[in-house]
C-alpha cells in the first residue's frame, strides 16, 4: 500500500483498511463523478459553482505550449507573461538594482495580505529558507491586530524596505489597514509621499483599487478570478517567494505543482496519490468517525505548513449543504491541526497514542537533511518512522508483562495500537517536492469535496462576521452614545471595553 508521483514516496499502508475497502472507495468515487469533475475543473467549467466561476489554479503552473480556455481565451500565455514580469522584478531586487527612494538596495521584503494572500507565500518562504538569498529578510504581516506591523517594522529602514501589499478584491479591511500604517510608517521615515513609489508594489486583480492607494499600477501584478485565494500561492501572490528564492526555483516550484497535476490527471484512481489520500480521508472521517486531521511535518522549515493547509482543506471544505443547497447527510471536512515533530510528541501525543479519539495522522518527512548535519537528521527520521510505528502496532499488556512492567503499571502504560496515520517521505524539501506536496492537497480536497458533493472553491461562511465587525467598529468608533442593538451579552463586553480601552485617535 504505498504510491510514487512527483518525488513524493506515498505509504497509506498504516490504516485501518484493506485492498477491498479501498476497491469499494474507488467504486464511489467513480459513482459520485470523480473523473467527470476531476476533468472539468482542468478544463477550465465553472467548476465554483456558487460563484460561477472556474477554478483554474492548475492553469499557473501549465507549461508553455499547454492550452488551457477560460471564457473563450487561452490563458496559458497570460500567465507566462506575467510570470516573466514578475521574475524581472524578482531579479531586480535580488540583484540590488531596484533602489529605494534615497538610492539604497532592498534589504527588507515585507508582504501585507491575509488567508490566501499570505499563509501560502509564508509557508514557502520557511520552508524554502535553504534556497533564498541570504542578504534579503522576508517578513509577513496579515493580523489587523497593529502589534504585527508594528514588530514586523520594529529596527528596519524604510529607505532599505519593500511592501508588497497582496489583496486580490483589494478591499479587504485587514489589509488596507496595515497597508495605508505601512505606508505612513514609511512616508514618516523618508519624509516625502514620492517615496511610495519606490517602496510599495501590489499584486490584485482591481488596478483602479491600487491606483487610488497611490501604488504605480506599473508595479501592479494581476491576478485573474479563476484564482482562489487559498489556491493562489503559484500566482502572482508568490511573488515574494519569487523574491526570495529567486524566479528558476520558483519554476522549479511550478513544475513540482505541474508534476503532481499530471499525475492526478492521468493516473487510474487506485494508483492516484492524492485520490487516494482524499478517499483515505473520507473513510476516517464518514466510516470511522474521526474528526480530525493531523498534520505532522517532521521538518523545522515546515512547521508553518499545518497553519496553510488548515486554510486549504478548512475553508475549502467546511460546508453543510451542497453546491445546489441541499443539506450534507454526512460530516464534511475534518479538522486539521498540527505542529511540527518532534515538538509535537512532547506535547499531544500523549493523546494520539492513549487517547479515547480517533485522530488520524499525516507524517510528512525527507531523507536527507538541507544543513549538512546527516547524523542529527537521521535522529529526527527515527522519531517519525517510530512514531507511525508505535500508533499502528503499539504495545500490549503481555509485552509489557513479557518485559517485566510492574503488574500495578500494565493498564497505564498499554498502547491499544491500530491508530490509523498515512506517511509522505521525499528525498528533499525542494522547491519541486513542495509544489508536489502542496498540489497533492490541493487535489485531495478536491476529491473529499467531489464526495461530499460541496463546492470547494467558495467560503461564504465568512462573510457573516466580517458584515457584523464592521458594525461594531462604527460603534466603537462612535463612542459612548452609539446605541447598540446586539444580544446582551455582546451588548455587555463592548460596554466593558470601551470603559477599559485606551483612547483610539485616528485610524491611518
Ligand atoms: C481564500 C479566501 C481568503 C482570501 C483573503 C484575502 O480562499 O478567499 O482567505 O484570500 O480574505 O483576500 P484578498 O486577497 O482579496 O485581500
Amino acid at each position: 500500500m504505498h504510491v510514487e508521483a512527483a518525488g513524493l514516496y506515498f505509504d497509506y499502508s498504516k490504516n485501518r483498511l484493506t485492498h477491498a475497502t479501498l476497491a469499494l472507495l474507488c467504486d464511489l468515487a467513480r459513482q459520485c463523478g470523480l473523473p467527470e469533475r476531476r476533468d472539468a475543473m482542468f478544463r477550465g467549467d465553472p467548476v465554483n459553482a456558487t460563484e460561477k466561476r472556474a477554478a483554474l489554479h492548475t492553469a499557473l503552473r501549465a507549461p508553455k505550449g499547454v492550452k488551457v480556455v477560460a471564457d473563450g481565451v487561452d490563458v496559458v500565455p497570460e500567465v507566462h507573461a506575467l510570470l516573466d514580469r514578475m521574475a524581472d522584478f524578482a531579479r531586480q531586487v535580488r540583484n540590488g538594482q531596484w533602489r529605494g527612494y534615497t538610492g539604497k538596495p532592498i534589504r527588507n521584503v515585507i508582504n501585507i495580505g491575509i488567508g490566501g494572500s499570505d499563509l501560502g507565500p509564508a509557508m514557502a518562504c520557511e520552508a524554502l529558507r535553504h534556497d533564498s538569498h541570504a542578504g534579503l529578510h522576508m517578513r509577513f504581516v496579515s493580523n489587523i491586530d497593529p502589534a504585527d506591523l508594528h514588530e514586523a517594522t520594529r529596527g528596519l529602514h524604510a529607505e532599505e524596505t519593500l511592501f508588497i501589499v497582496c489583496s486580490k478584491s483589494f478591499r479587504t479591511f485587514d489589509t488596507l489597514t496595515n497597508a495605508r500604517a505601512a505606508r505612513q510608517w514609511c512616508v514618516a521615515q523618508l519624509g516625502d509621499e514620492r517615496a511610495v513609489a519606490n517602496h510599495f508594489v501590489a499584486v490584485s486583480s482591481q488596478a483602479q483599487a491600487v491606483a487610488e492607494f497611490g501604488i504605480d499600477t506599473r508595479h501592479l501584478f494581476g491576478l485573474w478570478d479563476w484564482v482562489g485565494g487559498r489556491y493562489s500561492m503559484d500566482s502572482a501572490i508568490g511573488l515574494s517567494t519569487m523574491i526570495a528564492i529567486g524566479p528558476d526555483n520558483f519554476h522549479r516550484l511550478l513544475a513540482g505543482f505541474r508534476a503532481m497535476d499530471v499525475h492526478f490527471q492521468t493516473a487510474p484512481l487506485h494508483h492516484n496519490m492524492p485520490v487516494l489520500h482524499g478517499l483515505i480521508a473520507v473513510w476516517n472521517n464518514n466510516f470511522l468517525g474521526a474528526e480530525t486531521q493531523a498534520v505532522l511535518p517532521y521538518s523545522h522549515a515546515l512547521r508553518r505548513l499545518p497553519a496553510y493547509l488548515q486554510q486549504l482543506v478548512m475553508e475549502s471544505n467546511g460546508k453543510h449543504v451542497t453546491a445546489s443547497g441541499q443539506q450534507v447527510p454526512r460530516p464534511t471536512s475534518p479538522i486539521v491541526w498540527g505542529e511540527p515533530g518532534t515538538n509535537g510528541q512532547h506535547s499531544f501525543f500523549q493523546l494520539l497514542h492513549q487517547g479515547t479519539r480517533l485522530a488520524p495522522c499525516d507524517f510528512i518527512g525527507f531523507c536527507r537533511t538541507t544543513t549538512g548535519q546527516a547524523a542529527q537528521h537521521d535522529l529526527l527520521m527515527a522519531n517519525l518512522f517510530a512514531q507511525s510505528e508505535a500508533l499502528a502496532f503499539g504495545k500490549s499488556g503481555q509485552e509489557l508483562r513479557d518485559e517485566g512492567v510492574p503488574s500495578e503499571q500494565i493498564a497505564q502504560r498499554v498502547c491499544e495500537g491500530n491508530r490509523p496515520s498515512n506517511t509522505v517521505l521525499a528525498d528533499e524539501l525542494s522547491p519541486f517536492t513542495l509544489g508536489a506536496l502542496i498540489a497533492l492537497y490541493e487535489h485531495s480536497v478536491f476529491t473529499q469535496g467531489v464526495l461530499w458533493n460541496i463546492d470547494s472553491f467558495d467560503q461564504w461562511g465568512v462573510e457573516l462576521g466580517k458584515v457584523l465587525a464592521k458594525r461594531i467598529a462604527a460603534e466603537l468608533a462612535a463612542g459612548d452614545g452609539a446605541a447598540m442593538a446586539h444580544d446582551s451579552s455582546t451588548n455587555m463586553l463592548i460596554r466593558r471595553y470601551r470603559a477599559n480601552a485606551s483612547a483610539s485617535g485616528d485610524l491611518p
